[in-house]
């Protein structure tokens, strides 16, 4: 297996939005960013994801790109960026660019111009239809965030496809300019000096020719478009098409979001020989429970979950690269979905997490507020939440088609929507967790005067100084990076047991993901006096261990 910077790498994804707000705006920006690289630097991360930063009308907070070659006006100046960049590579951290190309916003100049007429040159770079008859779409296809999946457009008398919000329209990665545009855009970013892209539902930019209806989902209004709409049959030849063109051509760290990906497509994207990106992101464990609709209070059977993450952990070992997530803008936060967010678990079910995820093969991703254990909000209210996504649910569900009941509807997005990972960062206990001077754009997790960086980073058995501690790790021991992994115990429900095996060395990881004490029986090869503790959450010394406590982690070596 290649011995590569971008696997040995460890990644901080930052929402810019909910990161620093630099002018008292109540709004995040490149300045406030620039401003933390140093406690970026501490925490010893060495590729930030920078969600978008172009210029955004804001309809999905950034990823509705109307400039792909402008900074979006509440971030700053071109000028913000070339310093944070800079300054991003004096302290030897990458910048990975948030690549948004499955879709334009419709304030974009492209679509402007495409929907102006139906012989407009830019026409063909977007996904136009007759609709069936009398104000009848095309299909019945649903967007992603409620509604049909096709806007009606009165100029043209057609409908154009937005598998996201109306406001961003697909773009048509069939005819070849659309092509030459994204990759000539890409080219600009990667001779400013970017060094890399996290791409943006990448497995959605080929569509089938054919655009029958979709299956309806048990209560489901519309039908599904992913048949249709996810790896579809040029999504490879695009993607090798981009490699040859770019991606080739520098030293570059590349992720595919790929919703709906399997462990064999994912060999297809990231395949060692493939020539497309070097990862992507899967959705199996975090979309555990949901079947097709997130809005549910399901928890996360741990047998389940193990089963998810060995499968990608073992299958595609020596054949393709793996991510390694339980974070992100549009997950809840972990230590509520996956770990224990009340006052006497939430550190250590934070750091058992962190143990579990980081001890794996593949490149972790830590997003903003992960390594202080930050937790979902106690939303209670439609009024408090300011994702498109929980707002157009609302709307459909409980006012229009009537089927969910208000309050149960918002006790679901208290647990799963995206909205609780877009809080601001909570940097200290002065007010508005030290994000803003002025209002934040969405409400400050009202636990920062408990949970914030300035208090963890002057703490050393913080949840902060221990993601210190696992990155450091990772640096030390190879073993972590390239190691096989083998589960042990798979169908204990509380306990998730693996070893890894580099060599002559080994590792065993422990993590009780129960707040209950459990029995464990420590393999002999692990209870040697060769063998030592690398991380404890309960700074354990001996490894002369007979139980786990609640959510108690430990990973002891030995070569
Ligand atoms: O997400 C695509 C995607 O799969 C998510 O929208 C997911 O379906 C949903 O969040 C589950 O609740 C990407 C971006 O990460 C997301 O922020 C954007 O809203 C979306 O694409 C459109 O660009
Ligand atoms: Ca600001």
């Amino acid at each position: 297996m290649k011995h590569v910077w971008w696997k040995e790498a460890v990644v901080y994804q930052i929402y810019p939005r909910s990161f620093k707000d630099s002018n008292g705006d109540g709004v995040g920006d490149l300045k406030g960013i620039t401003s933390c690289l140093d406690y970026l630097k501490e925490l010893g991360i060495n590729v930030i994801w920078l969600s978008p930063v172009y210029q955004s009308p804001n309809d999905d907070n950034g990823y509705d790109i109307s400039d792909y070659q402008e900074i979006m006006k509440e971030f700053g100046t071109m000028d913000d960026f070339e310093e944070m960049l800079s300054e991003a590579h004096k302290r030897e951290i990458k910048i990975m660019m948030d690549l948004v190309v499955n879709h334009t916003s419709d304030e974009h100049q492209w679509f402007v111009e495409s929907r102006k007429s139906v012989d407009n040159p830019y026409r063909d770079y977007y996904i136009w239809r007759e609709g069936k008859g009398e104000k009848q779409p095309p299909n019945n296809w649903g967007s992603s965030f409620s509604g049909s999946a096709w806007q009606y457009d009165e100029t043209t008398d057609m409908y154009y496809l937005h598998l996201f919000s109306k406001k961003q329209p697909d773009l048509n990665w069939d005819n070849e300019a659309v092509r030459q545009e994204v990759f000539s855009m890409m080219d600009w970013w990667c001779q400013k000096g970017v060094d890399g892209f996290r791409m943006d539902v990448i497995s959605m930019i080929s569509k089938t020719k054919e655009m029958p209806d979709g299956i309806k989902a048990e209560g489901a209004v519309y039908g599904d478009f992913a048949p249709y709409s996810i790896h579809g049959p040029n999504v490879h030849n695009y993607l090798k098409e981009m490699n040859r063109k770019v991606l080739s051509k520098y030293d570059l760290m590349t992720v595919g979001e790929t919703a709906g990906v399997t462990v064999e497509e994912a060999k297809r994207y990231a395949g060692e020989d493939e020539n497309e990106l070097n990862m992507v992101f899967q959705f199996e464990h975090v979309d555990i429970g949901n079947n097709g609709n997130k809005w549910n209070l399901n928890k996360v059977p741990l047998v389940e979950l193990k089963k998810i993450l060995s499968k990608w952990q073992t299958e595609l070992n020596g054949k393709a690269w793996n991510s390694l997530y339980l974070s992100n803008h549009d997950q809840p936060r972990c230590v509520s979905r996956f770990g224990n967010d009340s006052p006497e678990y939430r550190e250590r079910s934070a750091k058992m997490l962190g143990t579990c995820l980081h001890m794996m093969q593949g490149t972790p991703y830590i997003y903003q507020g992960e390594e202080l254990g930050m937790t979902n909000y106690p939303f209670t209210d439609i009024s408090q939440f300011r994702d498109i996504e929980s707002i157009n649910a609302y709307r459909e569900l409980v006012e229009e088609e009537k089927c969910r009941e208000k309050n149960e509807l918002i006790v679901c997005f208290q647990y799963k929507s995206r909205d609780n990972a877009r809080t601001p960062m909570q940097w200290d206990d002065s007010d508005n967790a030290g994000f803003t001077t002025g209002t934040p754009w969405i409400a400050v997790n009202p636990n920062y005067k408990k949970i914030n960086a300035k208090e963890q980073v002057n703490n050393v058995s913080s949840v902060f100084h221990y993601y210190k501690k696992l990155i450091a790790l990772r640096k030390e021991y190879k073993i972590i990076v390239y190691g096989t992994y083998e589960l042990l115990l798979e169908n204990d429900p509380n306990l998730y047991v693996y070893t890894r095996t580099y060599e002559k060395e080994r590792l065993l990881v422990l993590c009780n993901f129960s707040e209950e004490e459990q029995a464990i029986k420590i393999p002999e090869e692990f209870m040697t006096a060769d063998c030592r503790i690398l991380i404890s959450n309960y700074g354990r010394e001996s490894v002369k261990v007979k139980e786990l406590r609640p959510y108690e982690t430990l990973v002891i070596y030995h070569k």
